[in-house]
Parts: structure tokens; sequence; C-alpha cells
């Protein structure tokens, strides 16, 4: 929360000695993040503290990455392309789950952030994926999601394709509302979800 990278890392890596698995850690610096986001938003956080409280979150995560890509699979379970949507660079929490799907024996296409909907589409045409995970983590970008399941439907690929969401934006009943396949709140539970989707459900 206080944008302190040396400490956030010392800490990492005694979680890490200490034998955490790589999502009890990012659970425990979870919460610094967002109390660093609820000070942006009241104000008494500016945007370089904010910034600061992200670089730290992520050089700790940096650390857990080789952590969470466990024995590379021989043979992929399930093809996934995942990306933030239009207008939006966060992308932590994004890469958290795009490891933990790796390491669950996906094979994750990550087209980044700020990817446009024709970007998703036109990477939907090229690899037929399974699954397309869409993140949005600012009530602004949640139009990014909308955008690209208009354009899915448009290019008739909506029935080709399952469509899992999340980042701090997103909601259940928002999910349901505009007719996505799948929703969760963390990493854990979007390889859970994904995995549901891959059974066709
Ligand atoms: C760090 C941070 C930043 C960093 C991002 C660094 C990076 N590389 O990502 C920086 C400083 C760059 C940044 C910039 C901005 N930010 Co910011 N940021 C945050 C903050 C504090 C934490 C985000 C984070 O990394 N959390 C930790 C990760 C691990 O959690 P997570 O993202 O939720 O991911 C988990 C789940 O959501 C889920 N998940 C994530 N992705 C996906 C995808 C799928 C498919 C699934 C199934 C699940 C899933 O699993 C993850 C792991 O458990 C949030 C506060 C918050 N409450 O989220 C604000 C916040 C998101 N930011 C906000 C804002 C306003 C901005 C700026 C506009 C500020 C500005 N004035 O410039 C810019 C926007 C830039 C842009 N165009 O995108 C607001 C958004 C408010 C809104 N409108 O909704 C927030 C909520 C802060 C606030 N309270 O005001 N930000």
């Amino acid at each position: 929360m206080n944008g302190n990278d040396d400490l956030t890392k010392e800490l990492v890596s005694q979680g890490i000695e200490a034998g955490l698995t790589p999502t009890e850690i990012i659970n425990g610096m979870s919460p610094g993040a967002r109390e660093a986001g609820r000070k942006f938003g009241t104000g008494e956080y500016f945007l370089p503290e904010l910034m600061m409280a992200g670089e730290a979150m992520n050089a700790g995560v940096q650390l857990l990455i080789p952590y969470m890509t466990g024995d590379a699979s021989p043979k992929s379970i399930g093809k996934i392309v995942i990306g933030s949507v239009e207008g939006d660079v966060h992308d932590i929490g994004k890469n958290i789950v795009a490891a933990l799907l790796r390491a669950d024996g996906f094979e994750v296409i990550d087209l980044g952030v700020d990817v446009t909907p024709d970007a998703f589409i036109e990477t939907v045409k090229k690899e037929q994926p399974e699954i397309l995970g869409l993140g949005s983590y600012m009530s602004t970008t949640l139009r990014g999601i909308e955008d690209t399941m208009d354009l899915l439907v448009k290019e008739s690929l909506r029935d080709k394709v399952k469509v899992l969401m999340g980042g701090v934006a997103v909601f259940p009943q928002y999910v349901k509302r505009i007719g996505g396949d799948g929703y969760a709140e963390d990493a854990d539970g979007a390889v859970q979800e994904a995995r549901r989707l891959l059974g066709g459900e």
C-alpha cells in the first residue's frame, strides 16, 4: 500500500521460503493494493502513490510467476485467449490469471492490455480458442466488454467460444445481464470456471 517495492519483494521472498503458495502470498498482498485504490478513490492518494502501490504489487507478483508455471504439460487441455479490454492498462490481475491457467495446463494466448474488440475477434478467428477471457478494471472500460460481445455476435462467432469475464469492475449480475458464460472473482476461481466452461456447461 505504501509503494515500497523492496519491502514487498523481501516479504514475498520470505513467504516463498516459508513454503506459502503463490496464491496465499497474492491473497496477502491484494488487500494492500485494494486499500491504495480506495485511498485514491477518496482523494487521500494521488496518481503517483497509486502508481507506486501498483509497481510494488507487480514487483512481488513477478517474483511469484516462476512458481506458478508448474510442470509444462506436454498436451494442453484447452486454449484461451485473454486480454485487458480497450482503454484499460491494468494487467497485474490478468497476468496472475494467465499464469495460473498455464500452470493448470491451458494454452494461453495473452494479448496484453488495451485490446480492441477487433483484435480479440481476429485472434478468435485465427486461433479458435475454446474460451475468450476479458478483463475490465474500471467502470469506464466495461464498454470494451460489451463492444467485444457485440462484435462476436456480428461475426457469427458467439456460439463458437465461451466468454469468461473478470476484473474488479465486473460483477456476476453484470455478466449475466450481458450474456457472458463465466465469471470469477479471483485467479483460482478463474481456473475453476475455465475448466467448467471446457466441460461445455
Ligand atoms: C495498481 C492500480 C493501477 C496501476 C496499474 C498497474 C498495472 N500494471 O496493472 C496504475 C497506476 C497504472 C493504474 C492506473 C490507473 N488507474 Co488504477 N488501480 C490500481 C489498483 C490500486 C489495484 C489493481 C490491482 O492490480 N489489483 C491487484 C490484482 C491482483 O487484483 P485484480 O486486478 O482485481 O485481479 C484479480 C481479480 O479481479 C481476477 N481477475 C483479474 N483479471 C481477470 C480476468 C478474467 C478473465 C477473470 C476471470 C478474472 C480476473 O483475478 C485477479 C487475481 O485474483 C486498483 C484498485 C482496485 N481495487 O483494484 C485501481 C483502480 C482499478 N484504478 C483506477 C483508476 C481510476 C485508474 C486511472 C484512470 C488513474 C488515472 N487518473 O490515471 C489509471 C487508468 C489507466 C488505464 N487507462 O487503464 C480505479 C478505477 C475506478 C473505476 N472507474 O472503476 C481503481 C478501482 C482505483 C479507485 N478506487 O479509484 N492503476
